[in-house]
């Protein structure tokens, strides 16, 4: 069961501070009993999860459209981004974000506000960790059909949750990554990250590790032929993924 607490990465921010401290934390990691009393007060668990769609509508007098997802990753703490969209320039390789509002009524995409950034920070490009939340960089290259394809890209600075209800929109130039919202242009689509009627429940995972280590609490000891067994539900951990952080 020991295999399953995977906190190297907030070992690694909290470890920052001094080697000791560093050295400190990754001892306490390789004891399960320790690793989930050091788990516990860390910002790790990340509520109302949920995955998003997100059907673009052409703005701006453009024929661009085409579909975004948005599904939770890492206990909810990150986002895994897919998108299909159409009608772009061959080879057109265009910026987008996810805008602060989900007005989509101005045909000009400009209801959605500016890029979402609760954490008001400068404008940049993935995988800059300092960025806007809504900052997803810039779409793959559109095929000669005018297609772009994204499949799967995690983003860890922004949350389904965050995002539900915003806005997105497909620019009509690329994301140089200047200031204020890298020059992306006009807005040629937008469309409302609304939840998806794929599934409800992502349960805010992370939480788990430290709630599974204490389930002996369990009644029907004598009675259940491996009570001891069945205590290792931690291996439904969540898995993070997180790293690849793309955009
Ligand atoms: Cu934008």
């Amino acid at each position: 069961m020991a295999p399953q607490f995977r906190p190297m990465k907030k070992t690694v921010s909290v470890g920052v501070a001094t080697a000791a401290a560093a050295a400190a934390v990754a001892v306490a990691v390789t004891s399960p009993a320790a690793a989930a009393s050091y788990r516990a007060p860390v910002k790790d668990s990340c509520p109302g999860a949920v995955p998003l769609t997100c059907t673009l509508s052409s703005s701006s007098g453009s024929s661009v459209g085409g579909t975004v997802t948005l599904t939770p990753t890492a206990g909810g703490c990150a986002t895994s981004v897919s998108a299909v969209v159409t009608g772009l320039p061959a080879e057109a390789v265009v910026g987008w974000h996810v805008h602060e509002f989900g007005d989509v009524s101005a045909a000009d995409g400009t209801a959605t506000g500016g890029h979402f950034n609760p954490a008001g920070v400068p404008h940049a490009l993935p995988p800059a960790g300092e960025r806007h939340a809504g900052d997803l960089g810039n779409l793959p290259a559109a095929n000669h059909g005018g297609v772009s394809t994204l499949r799967g890209q995690v983003t860890s600075v922004l949350t389904t949750a965050a995002a539900r209800g915003r806005g997105l929109i497909i620019h009509a130039a690329t994301d140089d990554g200047g200031q204020p919202t890298g020059n992306a242009g006009a807005r040629l689509a937008q469309c409302v990250l609304g939840v998806a009627a794929a599934g409800e429940e992502v349960p805010a995972a992370t939480a788990a590790p430290v709630m599974t280590a204490t389930p002996k609490a369990t009644a029907k000891p004598a009675a259940t032929a491996k009570p001891a067994a069945t205590a290792t539900p931690v291996a439904t951990a969540t898995p993070r993924p997180t790293r690849a952080d793309y955009y």
